[in-house]
């Protein structure tokens, strides 16, 4: 018998999804792999954003990784600079730092035929036998080319790339989009400004809830003494998450209350009739990623604010003119446009077997058998890749089971069993097939548009529940792939 072989291990991305695949390698006994992140510390979208407002919208307790439960959050929604100590603080808890190199952005990973060869913007070279493309979803800010943007005069931010020494109090702010970060930043901004006005192209629901409210102490101080009640709350989360999955993926009564509430939660905090026809969408509640918020109707109340519902017509050296002929006097544009969402590890230049670019793969969308595994790409695989569950099943689980799954395959490699795996194109069409038949009941497919389509019109979620995604990736089928 031959001596097992180290697989060497190239990991892109050092957020969620990078670091759980990094400690799941390193509790099954792979430590040969490197970290590359192309920021200056880890946390992904949480290192990123840094807007005013910034708050997590899923409930904490379920927003962290099942092995490194944090007991003492802040709040029950917790904001976002706290998300990015938690990952920091996994990062040096498990000992990764060694394994990270910061500052360090791909920008070509090529298949040599046996494993990759891949290489940072600084020139540096990583020969690899894996590699692990956690490069996240909400990673490229959307910046709409708005006629005039070039004339300003004065400040231009995109949320996701804040610049706290821009002031913002005592200013004319104009904050265009209305996705969960332009809601967030519209309430935290409005107290301090001398106007706010926010410009809606289409209002979305915005379902009440307090995302201010602090976990209390005693919570913590419990949960941190008895580790078990922790275990415990998780599963009661996790088995919550999974009635929410149902909401979405199910039309049913649930769906409906939930859907009711989101009306009431209009209904109950706008008064004004004129106001509330301006807010109210011409889609169902839950089809795009669903808003919370319990302080954006007040802060649009307040006297300082404006909606605006007109389009944009072009932007002047001071200003916004809409299609009105309206001109709004601003200091300030801030622009919560979200993000090129199906971009993944683009635009890196990433090239598979036989000299296929991704780009060349995925010319009609994001494609990947189980958020995983690509035709054309052996021994790549993605951790919260395309179809993840964004909209439906706790993040930071869907990536700890990918995790594992992959690293399923990488102990095979070190057994011997093949030295290239590569997912065949009938399993990754079967896949889709699935997806989307099981897409037909969703509430995402209830007519409206969000960052969750693809250009070409897919949605690019899983449709499935938590069981059926842990049940496929709980061991490798061999029939799917091809091992050589
Ligand atoms: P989203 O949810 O993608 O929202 C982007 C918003 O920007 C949305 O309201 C868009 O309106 C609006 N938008 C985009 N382009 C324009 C132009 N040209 N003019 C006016 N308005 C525009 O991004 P977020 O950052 O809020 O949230 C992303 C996710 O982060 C969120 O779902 C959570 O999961 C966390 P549209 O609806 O296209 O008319």
């Amino acid at each position: 018998m031959t001596a097992p072989r180290e697989p060497r291990i190239v990991i892109i991305g050092a957020g969620v999804s990078g670091i759980a695949s990094a400690i799941t390698l390193r509790r099954n006994g792979l430590n040969d792999f490197v970290i590359l992140e192309k920021g200056s510390d880890v946390g992904g979208v949480w290192h990123w954003n840094r807007y005013p407002g910034l708050t997590c919208d899923v409930p904490s307790q379920l927003y962290q990784f099942g092995f490194a439960p944090k007991p003492d959050w802040s709040h029950i929604f917790a904001p976002g600079p706290e998300i990015q100590g938690y990952l920091a603080d996994v990062v040096d808890r498990f000992e990764l730092r060694s394994h990270l190199r910061l500052n360090a952005e791909v920008v070509a990973a090529e298949f040599t035929g046996s494993g990759w060869r891949v290489e940072t913007g600084d020139g540096a070279v990583y020969e690899a036998d894996f590699v692990i493309a956690a490069t996240g979803v909400l990673h490229h800010p959307a910046t709409p080319d708005i006629p005039g943007l070039g004339e300003f005069t004065g400040d231009v931010l995109h949320t996701a790339r804040w610049d706290d020494a821009v002031p913002t109090a005592g200013r004319r702010i104009a904050v265009i989009g209305t996705g969960s970060t332009g809601v967030q930043v519209v309430s935290a901004l409005q107290p301090k400004a001398d106007r706010i006005t926010h410009f809606v192209r289409s209002p979305q629901w915005v379902i009440w809830a307090p995302m201010w409210m602090p976990q209390p102490a005693l919570v913590g101080a419990v949960l941190d003494r008895l580790p078990q009640v922790n275990q415990t709350l998780y599963q009661v989360g996790m088995a919550g998450a999974k009635l929410f999955t149902d909401v979405v993926t199910r039309p049913s009564w649930r769906r409906r209350a939930v859907q009711e509430f989101a009306r009431l939660s209009l209904r109950a905090q706008v008064r004004d009739p004129d106001m509330r026809e301006q807010l109210t969408p011409d889609y169902q509640p839950l089809c795009k990623r669903q808003v919370l918020s319990g302080s954006y109707y007040r802060a649009l109340r307040a006297r300082n604010a404006e909606l605006v519902t007109m389009g944009i017509d072009a932007v002047t050296a001071t200003g916004i003119r809409t299609v009105d002929g309206r001109h709004h006097e601003i200091d300030m544009i801030v622009f919560a446009t979200g993000f090129q969402a199906h971009n993944y590890m683009r635009p890196m230049n990433l090239v598979g077997r036989e000299g296929i670019s991704i780009d060349d793969a995925w010319a009609k969308g994001p494609r990947a058998y189980w958020m995983t595994a690509i035709p054309g790409f052996p021994n790549l695989f993605t951790v919260l890749g395309p179809n993840s569950p964004t909209g439906s099943i706790p993040l930071h689980h869907a990536a700890e089971v990918t995790a594992k799954y992959i690293t399923a395959w990488i102990q095979r490699w070190r057994a011997g069993e093949f030295d290239t795996v590569e997912v065949t194109e009938s399993a990754t069409e079967r896949f889709e097939a699935e997806v989307g038949e099981a897409l037909g009941p969703t509430v995402w497919s209830t007519g409206c548009n969000s960052w969750y389509f693809t250009e070409g019109g897919n949605i690019d979620l899983l449709p499935f529940n938590r069981r059926t995604m842990e049940s496929a990736l709980a061991t490798p089928d061999d029939r799917d792939f091809r091992l050589r």
